[in-house]
């Protein structure tokens, strides 16, 4: 079959003719409805030289996905053959501490395992057909359309553990920013809607990502190149935030989330933009709580696709063919794709 592959480390996605994946005895087999492209794999395929993730090409790309269960392994309870299902992306060891109570993206054996994931080290679903190593790692669909649902597993997952950490301070009268509307931000701005009494101020460089997050629920949106200190400060009463999300992760957005976080509140680091910010007293408010964080746990996408098949959340997604996809990169590294790009690999 055909699967847009990183062969090596440093270059551009290619599609090439790889043997089809066989049924893990555990897991189930599927085929492909969608598989989201994210910000990352242009890192994977730009910035990473090394095995230094512990893992490393070659390897199919694709580790936002949903499908259909074509075939299942032994320890198949609740699911069958021909459900639509999203694919839990962290792939862990399954049985240590993390792991146990779901959080697979914190894996204490990640080092031993090496690689991450369905596209992370491991084939994921930029191809017809993908192999899922244990059916707990499968979150039924339901009725949701899954070339639409394929976000939810990545540029919504993330957000929402980002967000669901702050969740106890986003109470009535609080506000919460969301630094970048793209992929992860017009999610991040429905999440924040459906769970909390939040004011959401959205902040981006592009107007028609703000025009979308507006569209899409944001109470207020500030320019980035319009001094957005200040304005967000004044939107907050002088306050500031309960909660930023920092979706870039560059030293602009790192330095705006400090300045503009409130007194005890949350900076979450999402964006893998590389920044950086010192961090000594009084460079940000007094006990504000800053951390990184990365993706989500599988019972947080099950809250996901509730979100969503209650109608609360949604992704706008752009369709791709499997021979469109390195294009569809190409969209995404010129920032002219508004929502995400989703790949249709059987379509
Ligand atoms: C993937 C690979 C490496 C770092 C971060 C990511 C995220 O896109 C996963 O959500
Ligand atoms: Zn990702
Ligand atoms: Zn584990």
């Amino acid at each position: 079959m055909l699967a847009l592959r990183l062969k090596a480390w440093k270059t551009e996605a290619v599609l090439e003719e790889v043997p089809e994946p066989g049924l893990p005895p555990a897991g189930a087999l599927l085929k492909v409805i969608g598989a989201g492209a994210c910000h990352s794999d242009l890192h994977l395929m730009r910035d990473f030289e090394t095995d230094a993730m512990g893992w490393g090409p070659p390897f199919t790309l694709g580790h936002e996905n949903t499908g259909e269960i074509v075939a299942l392994g032994r320890r198949a309870f609740g699911l069958e053959v021909g459900q639509p299902v999203a694919v839990y992306g962290p792939w862990g060891c399954g049985h240590c501490r993390r792991c146990a109570i779901g959080e697979e993206s914190y894996c204490e054996n990640a080092a031993a395992i090496g690689p991450a994931g369905g596209g992370l080290g491991l084939d994921g679903g930029m191809a017809p057909l993908m192999a899922v190593p244990d059916t707990r790692l499968l979150v039924p669909l339901g009725s949701l359309d899954p070339v639409e649902a394929a976000p939810l597993t990545d540029a919504g997952l993330t957000p929402y553990h980002a967000v669901n950490r702050s969740l106890p301070k986003l109470v009535p009268g609080s506000a919460a920013v969301v630094i970048g509307a793209g992929g992860l931000g017009h999610m991040a701005v429905q999440i924040l809607k459906a769970v909390s009494p939040a004011k959401v101020i959205v902040v981006d460089t592009r107007q028609e990502a703000l025009a979308l997050a507006k569209s899409l629920g944001a109470d207020e949106t500030v320019s980035m190149d319009e001094n957005p200190g200040p304005a967000i400060m004044e939107l907050t009463h002088g306050r500031g935030a309960e909660a930023v999300i920092d979706l870039v992760g560059a030293d602009s957005t790192i330095a705006l989330g400090m300045r503009v976080a409130r007194t005890r509140g949350d900076l979450s680091l999402v964006g893998l933009a590389g920044g950086s910010a010192p961090f000594r007293f009084l460079t940000a408010r007094i006990e504000v709580e800053m951390a990184t964080t990365f993706w989500g746990t599988r019972a947080e996408l099950m809250e996901v696709i509730s979100l969503a098949q209650a109608g609360l959340i949604r992704s706008h997604v752009q369709r791709f063919t499997l021979d469109q996809a390195a294009g569809a990169y190409r969209l995404m590294r010129e920032g002219k794709l508004e929502g995400r790009a989703v790949v249709t690999p059987n379509a």
